[in-house]
This record gives structure tokens, C-alpha cells and sequence, in this order.
């Protein structure tokens, strides 16, 4: 697909450079932070993740500031100076991805997923130790909130409003009420909080990931549409479209658990089954996983219709994640 003069790869190409650029930029680095924790982070951060989060968030962000200039492709290229809706969300991209990243060095760890590999390299506390691996996932987390509070630097009310919406957008997306309740979740499900086990339904699993992974991905799509000043309605849309793109990730994710290439997966594949974890292909079967993944799919599709973003990248980055292809 085409938006302007902008194709999907062309756009994902684009939004990836960009990211990597701002996280180059504003990760901490010494003689500000130690050495030893600055490194293990970039080596996390820079491990080769496919930056879904960030790309959202740009995308987003762009979708508003098209419609804004009158769907007229004003904004032919989404990243060249002038297009400062999409620029002015680089940093929650950033932040969130910084969040992401944290999230997963946390979840490799012996006391929650105990795994050794990541994104095709050994996970960060096999490579530096337990203490720094959780060290690195809490510096991550305190940074991404420090760079939204900072970046960009402008003095405009309107601006700053949007930041500390921002702020507490991401901020629920990552605490008790999302992520992290969705791993406690998690945890209770596969047994890991001695006392405290829970046996999930099919509603309790979608649930879990809704919190777990799926709260995140709204964060992403939500924070790029404020950044660029959309109205509330059209926040709430692309906070709808966000949703099923979240859940159509995990299906495909539990589905490629199972069925995916281990080497180009970068993690242990068929641990979900190893470890009798309650997924979708466990609850539902294969074929009716992929319907379901399906269906979530059509729903974004027409959430951004309802919106009116009829000629937008977010539409083709939700075939993107069902197809999982680049
Ligand atoms: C430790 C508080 C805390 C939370 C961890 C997100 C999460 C919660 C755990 C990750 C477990 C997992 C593998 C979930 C499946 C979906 C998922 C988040 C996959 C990884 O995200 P990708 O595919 O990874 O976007 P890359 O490496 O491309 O960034």
C-alpha cells in the first residue's frame, strides 16, 4: 500500500531509522549514568526488535496530521521537517519502546519466564548477571518517562498538555492496571505465585493479554494521535483500532510460538506448551485462532473507517502484524 508518495516498507524503513536515532540520542549514556548500566541497556535496546510500538505511534501520528491537512497528503513525507505532529511524537515512540524493552528483560528473568535467549542473542542477564538485568529493566523505565517529560523541548501550553497525557496514558498502560497486572496474571496462571495460582477461561486469557501485552500497544497508537493534537473522538478511535491490533498480535504471537521458526522467531520457540501456558491455540485450536486473529483485524479495519482514516499507514501496519511478514 501506498499513503502520498509513502509505501508501508518505505514508512516502516523510514520510522525505524528514525527511532533508532532518537534512542541513540537520548538513552542515558556515561559520565551521566555508569558505564555498566548504560551498556546493558543498549544492548537490549539495540538487539534487533522489529520496533512495532514506536512505529504505531509514528503512524498514528501521521494519520491525525493527514486528516487534519483536509486528507489531501499534505504530509507527503511523514518524517521531513515541517511535519511536526509526527515529529513531536519521536519521543513517546522512543519512551515506549525504552518501556517495551524493559519489559522484556524483566520477563526473561529466572523468576518470571526464566529464558536465555532474545531477539536471537543470549537474554541480558545470562550476558550480564541477574542484578544488572534488573537494574537495566528499571533504569529503561525511569528513563521513558523522564524523555516524554523532556522531549520536545517547547515552551507551547498546548504541548506540554499533550506530554502529561501522554505521561499518564503510558504510565496506566504499564503499571498495575496493564502490563504489569497482566504478568501478575501471568505468573498466578503458570503457577508462580506460590498460594496464589489461577486456573484461566477462554474470557480470563483474553483478558490477561489485554493488560499484558495488548495495553501497551493502545498506549503506542493513543499517545502518537495526541501528540499530534486529534480531537478526542478520533483518539478513541484509533485507541479501538489499537485494541484489536493488540489482541490480533498475541493470537498470532501464541500461534507462532507453536508453529514459527525458532530461528527467525529469535526466542525459544514451544515453550508455551512446555510450560502448559493457556494461549489461544490451546483454548481454541489452531484454525479457529487464525479466524479469531482474522476477525480482530476486519474490526481495526473498521474502526479507522469509522474515523474516517481511509488513507493512512495504520491500516496497512495491521495486516503487517497478522502477517508478521517484515
Ligand atoms: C515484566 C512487567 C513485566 C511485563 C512483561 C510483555 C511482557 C510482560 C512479557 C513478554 C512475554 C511475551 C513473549 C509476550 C508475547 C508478546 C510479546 C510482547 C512479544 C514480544 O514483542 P515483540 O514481538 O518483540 O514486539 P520485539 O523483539 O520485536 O520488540
Amino acid at each position: 500500500m501506498t499513503v502520498g508518495t509513502v509505501s508501508l516498507a518505505e514508512f516502516l524503513e523510514q520510522a525505524r531509522t528514525e527511532v533508532d536515532d532518537g534512542l541513540e540520542r537520548w538513552l542515558p549514556r556515561p559520565p551521566d549514568s555508569p558505564q555498566i548500566i548504560a551498556e546493558a541497556m543498549r544492548y537490549s535496546v539495540f538487539a534487533g526488535g522489529k520496533r512495532l510500538r514506536p512505529v504505531l505511534t509514528l503512524a498514528a501520528a501521521d494519520a491525525v496530521a493527514r486528516q487534519a491537512a483536509g486528507a489531501q497528503a499534505a504530509v507527503e513525507q511523514p518524517f521531513r521537517s515541517g511535519a511536526t505532529q509526527v515529529s513531536h511524537a519521536l519521543p513517546a515512540a522512543c519512551a515506549i519502546e525504552l518501556i517495551h524493552t524493559y519489559s522484556l528483560i524483566h520477563d526473561d528473568l529466572p523468576a518470571m519466564d526464566n529464558d536465555t535467549l532474545r531477539r536471537g542473542r543470549p537474554t541480558l542477564h545470562v550476558v550480564y548477571g541477574e542484578g544488572i538485568a534488573i537494574l537495566a529493566g528499571d533504569g529503561l523505565h525511569a528513563a521513558a518517562f523522564s524523555l516524554i517529560a523532556r522531549e520536545p523541548v517547547v515552551a507551547d501550553p498546548t504541548i506540554v498538555a499533550r506530554k502529561l497525557r501522554v505521561i499518564a496514558a503510558v504510565a496506566e498502560a504499564a503499571g498495575p492496571d496493564g502490563m504489569v497486572g497482566g504478568q501478575a496474571i501471568d505468573l498466578q496462571a503458570a503457577g508462580q505465585a506460590p498460594g496464589h495460582a489461577a486456573t484461566l477461561d477462554a474470557e480470563g486469557v483474553r483478558a490477561m493479554h489485554s493488560r499484558k501485552t495488548g495495553a501497551l500497544i493502545r498506549a503506542s497508537a493513543v499517545s502518537g494521535a495526541i501528540m499530534a493534537g486529534a480531537a478526542d473522538d478520533l483518539v478513541e478511535a484509533i485507541d479501538r483500532y489499537a485494541a484489536d491490533i493488540g489482541l490480533a498480535f498475541q493470537i498470532v504471537d501464541d500461534i507462532l510460538d507453536i508453529e514459527g521458526d525458532p530461528a527467525s522467531l529469535g526466542k525459544t520457540a514451544g515453550k508455551d506448551a512446555a510450560s502448559a501456558k493457556p494461549t489461544y491455540p490451546a483454548i481454541f485450536g489452531l484454525a479457529r485462532s487464525r479466524a479469531l486473529a482474522a476477525e480482530c483485524l476486519r474490526r481495526a479495519h473498521s474502526a479507522l473507517e469509522g474515523a474516517g482514516i481511509t488513507n493512512s499507514l495504520l491500516g496497512g501496519i495491521a495486516d503487517w502484524v497478522v502477517t508478521r511478514k517484515s
